[in-house]
């Protein structure tokens, strides 16, 4: 029986537009989602490199103003993976306009705006989901299932480090990722982001908080485009860093459990060092996504002559998740898998199989730890994180479900 189609209208055609384009013509090739998605059209401002990105990412048309492409009756799917400032305006439009919306991370620039976001899903009864496309790392899925199904223990330390190293140059002129006005923050929302949603994936909600955000370097060159190309010239023209470059935060959990989360963009040597270390009372757990296809486990039940951290493959098509569509053991997967990943369950929660999480009520909870991180380092003080009532109402319910079916 054919499968029914699902039209999708990407807005973004960078970095994240290229990973999401690769996610929606893939995943029919290797899952079988219940509805097979159609590239119907991707928008950007500049026409000749948005019919571009059309050709090479695989669109069959292409618009040039998002107000037109959430209007077309052949797209039911938003795909929102511009920079941080235009989030809210497309997804509210798109689900006045009765579309599904899938919104890359961080949801929005600050709470507020991630709030009127949730509102707008909400009101439009649409299926609503968050791209923090690491959940869906096979490895990460394992560490997730060996806490939830109770056979860690209790946890005691959550330990989460996003380094990178791109604008240690102080050359490194500034970007959107850099502007607060188009990105909300610096290395707080666009790496710390990750870390709050993986650490609420997989030990608990966040309820307090003592914070510090940092920047390095206060001025930076203005891109090229912006200047005419003088940029490179004397008398280049400069603009103040008015985010973070670093983010520090202590955290406290709703279980008793206590974290630390660091990002920061100023780690030289590390690429994409997105690493957590779980301590329980049964054993220990490390994902670090450089070595994306490993989970190293530590369990205190084993024999003290074999005691120790091992590495686990996380390739086995019959024990980890995801893998049964790819490969044979061994064979690794990567980055752009977890997209695909990603977007299969989304589809799944259009089709009503399966209610697609993260959504935008995980959204606006990771905005809430970012918006006290950010108060607590201006206030110089511990914060305390109000946790939205559908939040707690889910974690009843999955505390309710018998260990061994959790963390599936
Ligand atoms: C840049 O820091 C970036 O592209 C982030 O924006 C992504 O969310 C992360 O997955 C990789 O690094």
């Amino acid at each position: 029986m054919a499968q029914k189609e699902v039209g999708v209208g990407l807005v973004g055609y960078a970095f994240m537009g290229k990973a999401h384009s690769n996610a929606w013509r893939q995943v029919k090739h290797f899952f079988d989602p219940p509805l097979s998605p159609q590239l119907v059209a991707i928008c950007g401002r500049s026409e000749d490199k948005v019919k571009a990105a059309a050709e090479k990412l695989g669109w069959a048309s292409y618009e040039t103003d998002w107000r037109k492409l959430i209007r077309r009756d052949d797209i039911e799917i938003v795909d929102v993976s511009t920079a941080n400032d235009t989030h809210a305006p497309i997804s509210i439009e798109a689900a006045k306009q009765g579309k599904h919306v899938f919104c890359e991370k961080p949801l929005a620039r600050n709470l507020r705006e991630a709030e009127k976001m949730l509102d707008a899903v909400v009101k439009a009864g649409i299926t609503h989901g968050v791209c923090f496309n690491y959940r869906r790392a096979p490895a990460v899925q394992l560490a997730k299932q060996l806490v939830s199904s109770g056979r860690m223990g209790k946890v005691f330390h959550f330990r989460g480090t996003y380094l990178q190293d791109w604008i240690v140059d102080p050359n490194f002129p500034l970007v959107w990722r850099l502007r607060k006005s188009i990105s909300g923050s610096g290395a707080l929302g666009d790496l710390a982001a990750h870390v709050i949603d993986l650490a609420r994936f997989i030990v608990g909600e966040i309820v307090e908080v003592v914070g510090y955000l940092h920047t390095f370097i206060k001025q930076r060159p203005l891109p090229a485009e912006e200047v005419g190309g003088l940029a490179g010239r004397a008398g280049q023209q400069i603009g103040e860093v008015d985010v973070d470059d670093a983010s520090l935060a202590i955290v406290n959990f709703d279980n008793g459990a206590i974290g630390y989360i660091e990002a920061t963009r100023f780690a030289p040597g590390r690429k994409n060092y997105n690493r957590f270390e779980i301590n329980c009372e049964n054993g220990s757990i490390v994902f670090n996504l450089e070595r994306m296809n490993e989970l190293e486990v530590f369990f205190r039940d084993e024999g003290q002559e074999v005691q120790g951290f091992h590495q686990v493959m996380v390739t086995e098509p019959g024990a980890h998740k995801y893998i049964a569509a790819w490969w044979p053991p061994g064979h690794i997967i990567g980055y752009e898998h977890t997209f695909v990943h990603t977007v299969y369950d989304y589809l799944r929660g259009v089709a009503g199989e399966e209610y697609f999480e993260p959504d935008f009520y995980d959204g606006v909870q990771c905005q809430r730890v970012l918006d006290a991180i950010e108060r607590s380092s201006q206030k110089r003080k511990w914060v305390t994180v109000e946790v939205l009532p559908e939040i707690q109402e889910r974690r009843k319910k999955q505390e309710a479900t018998p260990a061994k079916k959790r963390g599936k």
